[in-house]
């Protein structure tokens, strides 16, 4: 499993549950990866269809193979009510460099609870590259499509 940093673009959800009764829910995502945890900001009153436009940095180590998000309903009063999560596997990621903004599924209960719309790109970590990764073309993000036809 490669080392390096991945930018993590949240740029939104869908079709999330409304757990408030009388107000719009308050959506903000948990986005863990192995030990680290970041928290988005909370899109207050937003509903079943808040947006986020928001971006992480975390660190990749050995074994890192999945980012989870973690959708929560913030909740004054009472605790925050959890809403669903979403298991991103960073295998496809590792090996593209750069995957646009892709909607996953939120499940909670192992049922379909709404859809949550992130981008990834990943930076490998350059000092410790071996001879066989060496070999091949550098996964750094494409400012274009490398194959454009004019
Ligand atoms: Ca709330």
């Amino acid at each position: 499993m490669p080392e390096g940093t991945i930018q993590v673009l949240l740029v939104g959800a869908k079709g999330l549950e409304n757990t408030d009764f009388f107000n719009n829910i308050d959506p903000f995502v948990l986005l863990a990866c192995r030990s680290q945890e970041q928290r988005s900001s909370v899109a207050s009153g937003q509903g079943s269809e808040p947006e986020w436009n928001e971006t992480f940095v975390f660190t990749i180590s050995e074994g890192t193979s999945e980012l989870v998000l973690k959708i929560m309903d913030q909740d004054t009063i009472t605790d925050d009510d959890y809403l669903g999560k979403a298991s991103i596997p960073l295998e496809p990621l590792f090996i593209e460099g750069n995957l646009p903004a892709t909607a996953y599924n939120v499940v909670k209960d192992e049922e379909y609870r709404g859809e949550i719309r992130v981008g990834l790109s990943f930076t490998p970590e350059c000092k410790y590259v071996s001879s066989k990764d060496r070999a091949k073309p550098s996964p750094a993000l494409p400012e274009k499509p490398p194959d454009k036809l004019e």
